[in-house]
């Protein structure tokens, strides 16, 4: 049985419903902008999550496209050209205001820097992705939240591999049980409990049948909570049922 002393946050899905909206209408608009004939619809994109990071979704789906280039080094090149565009646009799409936080979380990492919890964010995505994000939510002075903020590119291998997870554990020096994973997806409850941290999962639109066991609790939202911990959740509800967990014993 751990003390929460660390809330580390996801991003896309947990913190804002950033994919079927955002990087997903902007990877189709890099598309066309690069004269490529795909476009990934709402049903396609749900299908293209299992792989995490944007890039490496793409160098994936290009395997499935004749009009993809043939060679690796020149589909690498484009993957990294449309992702560098993709990116621009999912900023520009941040900044006019499209995307919301979802229900409770500003509250909840208000309610943490007000107490001097420690948090960081642990995130698949680009920072500059982040930066719009959280600098639209959060004000300037967005990063004076978090203790530690690490995005794709400060690991070698993303989501569902814990390096995220372990890498902001010993930023912030806290040992995995102390800490709490705020996530909405499969591969990233499977990168937390791969790193020891208990997860609570907020479902989220791409997410909302998938099997989460294992997780600490399973909430639509932060404002509802769920049977255990109805209504708006706090961070004392939080630290509540993080008192409850105990770790897997592992074989
Ligand atoms: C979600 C991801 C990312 C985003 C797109 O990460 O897997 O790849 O879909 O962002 P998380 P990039 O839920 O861990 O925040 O294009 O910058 O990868
Ligand atoms: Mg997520």
């Amino acid at each position: 049985m751990g003390t929460l002393r660390a809330l580390l946050w996801d991003v896309d899905g947990t913190i804002a419903e950033t994919e079927r909206d955002g990087h997903r209408v902007a990877f189709n608009v890099a598309f066309k902008e690069f004269s490529l004939p795909w476009r990934w619809d709402v049903e396609t994109y749900g299908r293209l999550l299992r792989i995490t990071g944007g890039r490496e979704r793409m160098l994936h789906d290009f395997e499935s496209r004749s009009e993809a280039p043939q060679s690796l080094s020149e589909r690498e090149r484009l993957a990294s050209s449309l992702h560098r565009r993709k990116n621009e646009l999912y900023a520009q799409i941040v900044c006019r205001g499209e995307i919301e936080a979802r229900p409770g979380v500003r509250r909840l990492i208000e309610q943490a820097h007000a107490q001097g919890l420690p948090q960081a964010i642990v995130t698949t995505t680009s920072r500059s992705n982040v930066k719009a994000l959280l600098g639209g939510m959060l004000g300037d002075q967005w990063e004076s939240h978090f203790a530690a903020v690490i995005c794709g590119e400060d690991v070698e291998n993303k989501k569902p591999d814990p390096e995220v997870y372990l890498k902001a554990l010993a930023a912030l020096g806290v040992s995995p049980g102390d800490a709490l994973a705020m996530e909405d997806s499969a591969p990233g409850l499977a990168a937390a409990r791969a790193a020891g941290v208990p997860a609570v999962i907020t479902r989220s639109i791409y997410f909302a049948n998938s099997d989460f066991s294992g997780a600490l609790a399973v909430m639509n939202d932060l404002d509802h909570g769920d049977a255990r911990t109805p209504g708006p959740v706090t961070l004392a509800a939080l630290a509540a049922r993080h008192a409850t967990w105990t770790a897997p014993i592992s074989a």
